[in-house]
Order: structure tokens, then sequence, then C-alpha cells
């Protein structure tokens, strides 16, 4: 026993070791707009092993996997001291999701989880389970993270085991080392998606937020919202406008949610979120940009038809089928844009791109006209355009 032990426990972390040092390449054909790569960034097994095996063969000898990890999802990311970071939501066996960094020099391979989980401070309520962390290196000289709190709901009935509550949790950090847990966003309504901007606006911090009338429903939610605060310390959404609505028949029909904070750039604010739209499949959640105003990040000023990305290949299947979400982007002093997001709830992908791509993106792609014959209009007008221009 003890000498397989030992044998398995060598295999265990070779394969381990090749699969965190494993490169990643490029997919064969991009679209012009972003490229996607063949591996996954993070999975589940990318998780230390020591986080999941008892190594010590007097009170593990079968080498059993003691605490299983089910999913690496929904990553913020940060450039860090000249690393690519991502405070990971882990999601365990047990269904509880928690935070951890990991961290690569290239940002497209090579990711490896620091030594420890974070260790999230509570406040007087504990969370149930807490996921999802958009971090902001704000200009007040802090990074705070804004993530989704979840407790059950104290009004449901005797037996409904299911209903949640669902709030804005804010921590914030110097190091990504040491967190310090501020009280939770204060709103009439139910918060998942907020967002902190990460520029003063009016002398006031600026929250992208997603008020939603339950758990899951957003219901009378009209889509994306913006609020302006006072303090960070005991943030309180007193006034919300939306800013990016939804629309019948559009991807964004059931849902939408800011992604990460949008970047700026010569000609606007360039968000990145998720829209969802029912079907006889479920859910399908996919990615789209906007652009609002540089002075007023509130102004819509460009918003292309349709999704920028949606779940293809083996991302369309895992724990929640047919989803892609991000909550994280990272822009190069070159203008490359690294895009991590996770498919279907269960691993972490990147894609690459630039600052002037997405902005000819965003700014020359048809803006959605809300019916079939504006559509093949688009189509028309670009057949006429080749003709002109003689190119076909
Ligand atoms: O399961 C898909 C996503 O569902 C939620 O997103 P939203 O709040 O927009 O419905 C989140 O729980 C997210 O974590 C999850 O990926």
């Amino acid at each position: 026993m003890i000498n397989n032990f030992e044998t398995n426990k060598q295999q265990l972390l070779a394969l381990h070791e090749e699969l965190l040092s494993r490169k990643n390449e490029k997919t064969a054909f991009g679209n012009g707009i972003y490229q996607r790569y063949k591996h996954p960034v993070i999975t589940a097994e990318h998780i230390p092993l020591n986080w999941r095996y008892d190594f010590n063969p007097a009170t593990n000898p079968f080498l059993m996997e003691r605490i299983g990890v089910n999913a690496t999802l929904n990553s913020g990311a940060i450039r860090w001291n000249g690393k690519y970071l991502l405070v990971v939501r882990v999601e365990g066996n047990d269904r509880k999701s928690f935070f951890a960094v990991a961290e690569s020099t290239s940002g497209i391979d090579n990711f490896r989880f620091w030594d420890e989980p974070v260790l999230l401070p509570e406040t007087e309520n504990p969370d149930t389970n807490v996921y999802d962390m958009r971090l902001t290196a704000h200009e007040d000289g802090w990074i705070y993270g804004v993530f989704c709190s979840e407790r059950k709901d104290p009004d449901a009935p005797a037996g409904d085991l299911s209903s949640a509550v669902a709030v804005a949790g804010i921590v914030r950090t110097k190091d990504l080392k040491n967190w310090e847990r501020l009280p939770d966003l204060k709103s009439k309504s139910q918060q998942r998606n907020v967002v902190l901007h990460p520029e003063f606006v009016q002398g006031k911090y600026a929250l992208y937020t997603r008020p939603q009338d339950g758990f899951i429903d957003t219901g009378s939610g009209g889509g994306i919202g913006w609020a302006l605060v006072d303090d960070m310390t005991r943030a309180e959404v007193k006034a919300e406008k939306i800013i990016n609505f939804r629309y019948y028949h559009t991807i964004k029909e059931m849902k939408n949610g800011e992604g990460p904070h949008p970047l700026k750039t010569p000609k606007g604010w360039l968000h990145l979120a998720h829209g969802v739209r029912n079907c006889a499949a479920g859910l399908r959640y996919v990615l789209y940009l906007y652009l609002t105003d540089l002075h007023d990040p509130s102004k819509l000023i460009a918003e292309p038809a349709g999704y920028f990305m949606a779940p293809q290949g083996e991302e369309r299947m895992g724990d929640v089928s047919n989803v892609l979400f991000s909550n994280g982007w990272i822009v190069d002093e070159d203008g490359k844009v690294f895009i991590y997001y996770a498919s279907s709830d269960t691993r972490m992908h990147v894609a690459t791109s630039t600052i002037e791509q997405l902005l000819d993106y965003v700014l020359n792609t048809p803006a959605d006209g809300y019916r079939s014959r504006t559509s093949v209009e688009s189509i028309l007008k670009l057949i006429a355009k080749n003709k002109n221009d003689g190119k076909n």
C-alpha cells in the first residue's frame, strides 16, 4: 500500500505539473475581432493538489481526494507587478464558492494559484456563498473587489430551502493578500453584477448595478443601472437609473449584467457585458460590447447588434450549459486586451484582441433595428458597399 501510495503520488504530481506548464496556442480561425485559444486557462484540475489531497500515507492510505473542486469560473482580472492575475471563483464539490488568486506571466497560459485561497472577512451577517468578484483599481488608491454575497431568504416559507437574497459584498486591498471587508451595498432591490467604475464621476464613486426583483428574475429591473455613491465604506444606492436597457427579441431580452469595469479608450468607455435569453434548452448567456461617453460614462454612444462572443464547441457544455460569462479583462500599455471568460460555469478561457479592433467592432457593426427587415437592410447595405468598392 505504502509503495503504491508513493508511486501514485508521484504520478499525480507529474500530471499536475504537465497541465500547469502546458503551452496554449491560438485556434486556427479568428473572426478579425478577437482570437480564441485552444486550451482553457484555468480548470478545476489546476487547483493545487495540497488543497485537495492529504499526502500522509498514514491518514490517507488510498490517496483519496479529500476535498473536491467542481469548477473554476467567473474570475476578476488585474495586471499586478508585471503579472496577469485572476481572482478566480472556485466552486467546491460542496457547492460553496470562494476566491483564489492565480497568476501568469503570459496571460494566456501557465496560470498557477497562490499558496492559499482567500479567507474572505465576513460581516456580522455571514455570507452563505460568495462569487463573481469584479476588481477595480480605483483612482482613490485602493483596489476594490465587488462580489455577489448570497444568503438564504429570511422570509422564505418553511420548507423553501432555495429562495435566496443576493447583495453586493465589498472588499478592498492594497496588495491582493490582505482584504478589508466593507459593509455590503445598501439597495432597495436585490443586486448582482455590481461593478465599481475606476474614476470618480462628479466627485463620487460610480457603480454599475443590476437591480432585480428576485434572486433569479430581474423582472422590472430594466437592465444595467448606474448609481453615484458618496462613500464606499458605507455604500448606498440612493438613486439609480438604467443605462443599458433590455429589449424584446434580443440577446439580452431576459437579463443583462455588466462584466468587468469598462476600459477607458480615446473614443469612450468600452463595456463588456452579458446578455441572457430564454429558449427551450434553458437560459443562454452570451457576451456583448457597448460604448459610453468619455465625459459621461452613463451615456450610451454605440452598441452593435447581437453578441460579441457566444459559447462554441466544448464551451457549450458544463455545469450550467450554454453560458459564457466574463467579469475580468486586462489591457496592456500597447492596447492588447486579454478577455477572460468562463464557459458553462465550469472553466476559464482567454481571448485576445486590441482596443483598436474592439473600437472598430463597436463603432462599425450595425446597431440592432429590432426587426427582421432592418437586419436584412443592414446586409443589403453591405452588399451594395462591396459592389461600389469593386472588391468582390
Ligand atoms: O449561471 C450563469 C450565471 O448566472 C448568474 O448570472 P446573472 O446574475 O446574470 O443571472 C450568476 O450567478 C453567474 O455567476 C452565473 O455564471
